[in-house]
């Protein structure tokens, strides 16, 4: 059975895992073109061009790289943008979300 106390301790944590933040991570790979990750930065991540070319080149040379941090939920989408217009466009480019 749960007590009152119990559904309030369930909704404090419901809130919390809200609350937390999520990196949206780009990851590297051979087929992608530089100027393709350089228009999600800048179109999805709104990112300045400036800003958009340190983190490709920092994807490019390290395999991955921080595009942003955000909710949830605005985080999940982000990597959902990414993932449907780089297969549109015939490009393998990979995102995903890690706690922040
Ligand atoms: N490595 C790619 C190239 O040389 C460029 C690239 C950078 C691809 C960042 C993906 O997340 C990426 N064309």
């Amino acid at each position: 059975m749960s007590s009152p106390g119990e559904k309030l301790q369930e909704r404090v944590q419901a809130q919390k895992q809200e609350s937390k933040l999520y990196k949206v991570i780009l990851l590297n790979d051979d087929y992608t073109t530089m100027e393709f990750v350089l228009e999600v930065l800048e179109g999805i991540f709104e990112k300045s061009p400036a800003e958009a070319y340190q983190i490709m080149m920092h994807v490019h040379v390290n395999g991955r790289g921080i595009a942003g941090v955000y909710s949830w939920e605005v985080a999940e989408t982000k990597v959902e943008a990414v993932i449907s217009s780089a297969r549109k466009a015939g490009y393998p480019l990979q995102a995903v979300t890690e706690e922040a």
